[in-house]
């Protein structure tokens, strides 16, 4: 018992919405030895502050160390030290510990094990946004969030949320003639109805669009993105416990967004196996889609989706961005796949403060939490500069990455998300 640490079983209920289809035996195997070592812990988790706050109104903001990391932060975990419990409670298989009864444990049971932050391990954000405060002409940006659902009466969220001009609300008439009745800020696949926002089950929905576009100035976290100009259109097509969806929910939640005028789609879930005509909707869409790379086999160990596929991470289509999830030591969190040529980028997911229903805050770890980084940051240059199409988007990304070393190999640009530089990329 207790093989995983309160980090892993954080994990798995944020990698929920990855199919728990089983993986290859090779992984369990390899899954085994490391789990055996590293495993066991009653963890907690202490986190910051320490950060000096870059959006001072938004208090919240220190704990942000995705956007600033001063290198003031850490993470210290409490594991079980196996060593030091008796023989007797403790039961050896051929792979090592395998039962574990537990004792009455002191202090001495326990070893602390930090993760120390790197300074400018972040995303680059505050230079970005001047640049985007001062830029004229910007366009509006519709970004499809096909997710669990979102809590749109946070506060920090009421201003960013995607309004279906065209729709009266509640008056049971599909007014534009979408084929949707009363579809105002989106729709729930799940259900087929509009109530996009179903209580607690909507955590990992709504913890994405305050990455992506949280108010800033008023309270409580910041967003990427600037929710005056991009719109977060909340496509509800996975729920319940499991945080599941079905591959027709989300093919049909893709068509509504695209015919619905979105041009950017978060896609924080994935399986290891997709029908065909998944594949086909989205890459034969106008949209650019950004996805999480997913967070490992059962045991929370990331691999390579090169050799085994998830979907939708796996597919090269140019219209897709892959992203795996980056620690604030610059390394790949354990649980990140990669992918030197599916996975694009890495960008953070360890510990990501952001919004969950009713007006709350809490960390979360996973490529869920990444892949918003991401599309907060394509959200923002589609908007800053109009003469760019997403291509072009994608590949500024790409190609104005930090080079990190550790990423060398894992993923396709060799680098992690860098804002301010994707946002000046080809001018002066
Ligand atoms: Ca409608
Ligand atoms: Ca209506
Ligand atoms: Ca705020």
């Amino acid at each position: 018992m207790m093989r995983k640490s309160a980090k892993t079983a954080f994990t798995a209920v944020l990698a929920a919405a990855v199919a728990a289809a089983p993986f290859h035996t090779v992984f369990a195997s390899e899954a085994f030895c490391k789990a055996s070592k590293a495993s066991a812990a009653f963890a907690l988790h202490s986190i910051g502050p320490g950060l000096n706050n870059l959006s001072l109104e938004d208090e919240n903001a220190e704990f942000q160390w995705a956007f600033q990391n001063d290198g003031n932060l850490n993470e210290t975990e409490r594991r079980i030290n196996f060593e030091s419990i008796d023989d007797l409670y403790v039961h050896y298989g051929k792979n090592g510990i395998d039962a574990i009864s537990i004792p009455p444990l002191g202090p001495n049971n326990f070893n602390a094990v930090s993760t120390v932050a790197v300074a400018g391990i972040d995303i680059n954000i505050r230079e970005a946004w001047d640049i985007y405060s001062q830029t004229e002409n910007k366009r509006p940006v519709t970004v499809a969030l096909i997710d669990t659902g979102v809590d749109f009466t946070h506060k920090d969220l009421t201003s960013c949320m995607w309004v279906n001009a065209d729709e009266i609300p509640d008056d049971g008439i599909d007014n534009d003639g979408n084929g949707y009745i009363d579809d105002v800020n989106g729709w729930n696949f799940l259900e087929g109805n509009n109530q996009i926002y179903t209580g607690r089950e909507d955590v990992h929905g709504t913890h994405a669009a305050g990455t992506i576009a949280a108010s800033k100035g008023d309270g409580g976290v910041v967003g990427i993105a600037d929710g005056s100009y991009v719109k977060i259109m909340s496509l509800k097509a996975l729920g319940g416990s499991e945080g599941m969806g079905s591959a027709d929910s989300v093919i049909e939640a893709i068509r509504y967004a695209e015919a619905n005028g979105a041009q950017i789609c978060n896609l924080s879930f994935g399986s290891r196996e997709v029908p065909e005509e998944f594949i086909s909707v989205v890459r034969d869409s106008h949209m650019l889609f950004i996805v999480s790379a997913g967070n490992g086999d059962k045991y929370e160990i990331g691999f390579d989706i090169d050799k085994y596929p998830v979907y939708p991470a796996s597919l090269t289509f140019d219209n897709v961005i892959s992203v795996a999830n980056l620690s604030f030591n610059g390394k790949l969190d354990d649980s990140s796949n990669y992918g030197p040529y599916n996975v694009d980028i890495a960008a953070p997911g360890s510990l990501i403060l952001s919004t969950i229903p009713g007006n709350s805050y809490a960390f979360m770890t996973g490529t869920s939490m990444s892949a918003p980084m991401v599309t907060g940051a394509a959200a923002m240059l589609y908007s800053a500069r109009p003469e760019l199409s997403l291509q072009d988007v994608k590949n500024i990304l790409m190609a104005s990455s930090h080079k990190l070393a550790f990423l060398k190999g894992k993923v396709l640009s060799s680098g992690m998300l860098d804002v301010t530089a994707a946002m000046k990329w080809g001018k002066q």
